[in-house]
C-alpha cells in the first residue's frame, strides 16, 4: 500500500496538462468516484491496525497533493488564455467615444498660450491654511473674505479652508524658490455662494505670475495682448479699467471687445462692446514680503480669470449650473472638440 502511494505521488507530481481535456483526464484517473484514490481509501479498509495511521496520514496527504496540484494547473491555464484574448492584436481598434469637457478645452488652450511665452504650469493643495489663502496675500483681518459667509471653512484654529483661489499655489512658488518665476496655475476653487446662472460654488481658474528684476505694467499689456489675440481672434482689441484687490497695486480688469458681435452691441456684451475677462495688477511688495522676495530687488505682475467664464463667452452658453450637471445632452456638443 505504501508502494503504492508513493508511486502515484510521484504521477501526478509529472503531471504537467497542456490543454483542457487532459485536465479533465487527470481529475477522472485520480479524482472520479472510480479513480485510483478513491480505490485506495476503499483498500485502506484492510490495512491492520497497527499500520492504519501511518498509511492514513500519507493517504490524505496523497489526496490533498492531488487537489492541489490539478487547482494549480488549471489556474496556470485559464491564465494562458486570458493572456491570449486580452493581447489579441488582430482585432480592430475599440472606437473611441466620449470628448472633452469644454471646461477643459478652454482651460488646456489657455495654459497653451501661456507655456508659449515660458509660463510654467504649477499645481497646490485645494485644501489651504489661512496663511496662504489669506494672510501672504494681504488680505486685512477683517477682510469679508475671511467670513464663514464667503469661504467654506473645514477647521477653526489654526484655520483650514477650501482655496478660494489659485493665487494659494503661487505664494507657495515664490515661498520656495527666488525670481525669476514665471507661472500659471490652473484649478478648481471654492467659495461659499448661492449657486445661480451666474455663480457656482466651484468654479475654475487661472492665474498667472511673473516675477523679475524690472517687472513692469507695460510688460503686463502686452503679454494679456498676446493672449487675448492668440484665443479671441487677432482682431480683438484689449482696454484697462481701475480696480482693487488686496494682493496687487495698482489693479486692474481687463476687457476685450466682443467677439460675438465685434463690438456692434449684443446679449453677450450687453450693448456695450466689451466683455470683461480678467482681474490683474502689480504684485504688492507685502506679498513679495510674506513671500521672503524682496521687493527692493524685485517686482512682479499677476492676473487671473475665470475659466466657466471664459467658456461662457466662447460657445455662448448662458447658464453656467450646465458645466457642473454632466447632462449628455450639453456634453455632446464638443465631443467633436479635441
Ligand atoms: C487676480 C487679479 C489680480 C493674483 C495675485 C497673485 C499673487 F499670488 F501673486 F499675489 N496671484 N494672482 C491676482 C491678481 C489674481 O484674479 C482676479
Amino acid at each position: 500500500m505504501k508502494e503504492k502511494i508513493i508511486e502515484l505521488s510521484k504521477q501526478i507530481r509529472q503531471f504537467d496538462p497542456q490543454n483542457k481535456q487532459q485536465l479533465e483526464e487527470f481529475k477522472i484517473k485520480f479524482l472520479s468516484k472510480k479513480g485510483m484514490i478513491p480505490s485506495l481509501f476503499q483498500e485502506f479498509k484492510q490495512v491492520p491496525p497497527e499500520e492504519r495511521k501511518t498509511i492514513g496520514i500519507l493517504l490524505n496527504e496523497l489526496k490533498q497533493l492531488a487537489h492541489e496540484h490539478l487547482e494549480a494547473s488549471a489556474l496556470k491555464f485559464e491564465e494562458i488564455v486570458s493572456q491570449t484574448v486580452q493581447i489579441d492584436t488582430s482585432l480592430p481598434a475599440a472606437s473611441i467615444t466620449g470628448g472633452r469637457h469644454p471646461i477643459s478645452i478652454v482651460s488646456r488652450d489657455i495654459n497653451t498660450i501661456f507655456e508659449r511665452l515660458g509660463f510654467v504650469i504649477a499645481e497646490g493643495p485645494e485644501i489651504e491654511d489661512d496663511f496662504h489663502n489669506f494672510t501672504a496675500l494681504n488680505f486685512p483681518e477683517e477682510h469679508p473674505a475671511r467670513d464663514m459667509q464667503d469661504t467654506f471653512f473645514i477647521a477653526k484654529s489654526p484655520d483650514i479652508a477650501l482655496r478660494t483661489h489659485t493665487s494659494s499655489v503661487q505664494v507657495r512658488v515664490m515661498e520656495q524658490s527666488q525670481p525669476p518665476i514665471r507661472i500659471i496655475a490652473p484649478g478648481r476653487v471654492f467659495r461659499n455662494e448661492a449657486i445661480s446662472a451666474r455663480a457656482h460654488c466651484i468654479f475654475h481658474q487661472v492665474e498667472g505670475l511673473y516675477i523679475d528684476k524690472d517687472v513692469s505694467f507695460a510688460d503686463l499689456k502686452q503679454t494679456l495682448f498676446y493672449f487675448a489675440r492668440e484665443f479671441f481672434g487677432t482682431n480683438t482689441k484689449i482696454r484697462f479699467r481701475p480696480s482693487y484687490f488686496p494682493f496687487t497695486e495698482t489693479s486692474a480688469e481687463m476687457d476685450v471687445s466682443c467677439n460675438i458681435c465685434g463690438g456692434k452691441g449684443c446679449t453677450v456684451c450687453k450693448y456695450s462692446g466689451w466683455v470683461e475677462i480678467l482681474g490683474c495688477g502689480m504684485v504688492d511688495p507685502n506679498v513679495l514680503e510674506a513671500c521672503n522676495i524682496n521687493p527692493e530687488i524685485y517686482s512682479g505682475y499677476a492676473f487671473g480669470m475665470g475659466i466657466e467664464r471664459i467658456a461662457m463667452m466662447k460657445y455662448q452658453i448662458n447658464d453656467l449650473r450646465l458645466f457642473f450637471e454632466n447632462d449628455m445632452r450639453f456634453l455632446s456638443q464638443f465631443s467633436s472638440l479635441v
